[in-house]
C-alpha cells in the first residue's frame, strides 16, 4: 500500500511537470545494446518541438556522458563526429537514427543490455535563453521497437 501511494506519488510529479513545462515532445526513443568491447550505445529517438529550439547537453545516469553524433554519409556511415548544438525547427520532427543524427551513450558505466531500460535528461535552449528539461526513458533493443 505504502509503495503504490509512493508511486502514484510519482507518476503525478513526473506528469505535472510534464504539463507545466514540456515542449519538445520525444517519442520512439530506444537504445541500441552495447557491444561487449565497446563503452558506447546509440540513442534513437524522434524530437517535436512547437518552437525553434535547440538541444544544448544531454546526460544520462547510465553513462559518463551523452554525445551528439552526426554520421558521416560520405564515410559510407563508418565515421562520426561530435555536434554541439541540434537545432530543431518549429514544427519539424527531427529523426535520431542510424545514418543521420543521434546521441551516443559514451564511457558506459556497465554494459547496456537488451531488455532494460535508459534514463536519458535531455536539455534544450529556445532563442529567448530559456532552458526546458525533458526526461527520456528508452527501452534496449537490437533493433527498433515496434
Ligand atoms: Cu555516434
Amino acid at each position: 500500500m505504502k509503495l503504490l501511494r509512493k508511486i502514484a506519488l510519482l507518476v503525478l510529479v513526473e506528469a505535472c511537470f510534464v504539463t507545466a513545462r514540456a515542449q519538445v515532445i520525444a517519442t520512439e526513443a530506444w537504445v541500441r545494446p552495447s557491444d561487449p568491447n565497446e563503452r558506447s550505445a546509440p540513442v534513437y529517438m524522434r524530437l517535436l518541438s512547437p518552437k525553434d529550439t535547440k538541444l544544448i547537453s544531454a546526460r544520462s545516469t547510465s553513462a559518463e556522458a551523452v554525445e551528439v553524433h552526426e554520421m558521416d554519409l560520405d564515410t559510407g556511415g563508418k565515421a562520426m563526429h561530435s555536434v554541439v548544438d541540434l537545432q530543431l525547427q518549429a514544427g519539424k520532427t527531427l529523426e535520431l537514427k542510424s545514418d543521420g543524427y543521434h546521441l551516443m551513450l559514451t564511457d558506459i558505466k556497465k554494459p547496456i543490455r537488451a531488455g532494460f531500460e535508459v534514463q536519458i535528461t535531455l536539455i534544450f535552449q529556445n532563442a529567448d535563453g530559456a532552458r526546458e528539461v525533458v526526461y527520456v526513458h528508452a527501452p534496449v533493443s537490437s533493433t527498433k521497437p515496434k
